[in-house]
């Protein structure tokens, strides 16, 4: 057990019940021409999450900690995405149209793939997801149940969407939930800023946010066999 910092109050993590969940760190939502920017959004407010998360994910993986990766997309034919997802807004490419890192968000295609610097490595999940939520049409509840998770370190992209969804989810499912506050990202500052304040607000009314380096601090004083503290 290992208490971190946190907001609203700190909290005791047991290292053997606790994942890592990184959610959606693709180049879709990174990398200029995917399926961010074609939303019109600035990608490169998300770029300020890669080193922290290279560093936590590290710990992680010396903690022998369990790491679930999610990927937000869809089959070719499209037929796991609703029209209502398809033809919301005025984007300049829609799901599945051809663009700088082949279809936009299609399962399988260059761009829909994590980013090389966090690259999920053998023993950790991926877990694809057709929603903003990793639980909904997937089997995320069930990686996290057969593992005999209860706890849930959550980071990626983007903090208002997929982290909240997933967060919310996870809340309601059961599982604590402490969203690494310099390890998401949106495309949106006052997005990041008030998204993080309403996670600990109420006493933390769906969630602890706390910063990578607590974390990784606390990972790096457990006994856990293993253990070396990140760079
Ligand atoms: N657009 C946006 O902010 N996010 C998404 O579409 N998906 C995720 O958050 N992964």
């Amino acid at each position: 057990m290992v208490s971190i910092t946190a907001q609203p109050a700190p909290i005791d993590l047991d290292l053997d019940h606790t994942a890592l969940v990184i959610i959606d760190m693709q180049r879709d939502f990174l990398l200029p021409g995917g399926f961010g920017e074609t939303l019109g959004n600035d990608v490169g407010q998300l770029q300020k999450v890669v080193p922290p998360l290279m560093e936590l994910l590290a710990a992680a993986r010396a903690a022998g900690m369990v790491i679930v990766h999610t990927r937000e997309g869809h089959l070719p034919d499209l037929s796991d995405c609703p029209p209502a997802k398809l033809h919301r807004g005025a984007p300049s490419k829609r799901i599945g149209d051809p663009g700088a890192f082949g279809r936009i968000l299609i399962r399988g295609e260059y761009g829909h793939d994590i980013i090389d610097e966090l690259a999920p490595i053998e023993g950790e999940h991926v877990v694809d997801k057709p929603g903003k939520g990793a639980f909904y049409a997937t089997d995320f509840g069930k990686i996290l149940s057969d593992n005999g998770i209860t706890q849930l370190l959550v980071t990626g992209v983007t903090t208002e969407v997929c982290v909240h969804t997933t967060t919310r989810e996870a809340n309601d499912r059961g599982y604590e939930c402490v969203v690494v506050s310099d390890c998401v990202g949106s495309y949106f500052p006052e997005f990041q800023r008030v998204g993080l304040d309403m996670i600990a607000a109420q006493g933390g009314i769906f969630g602890w946010t706390a910063a990578s380096t607590d974390i990784i601090a606390a990972l790096a004083a457990s006994e856990r066999p293993g253990i070396v503290a990140a760079s």
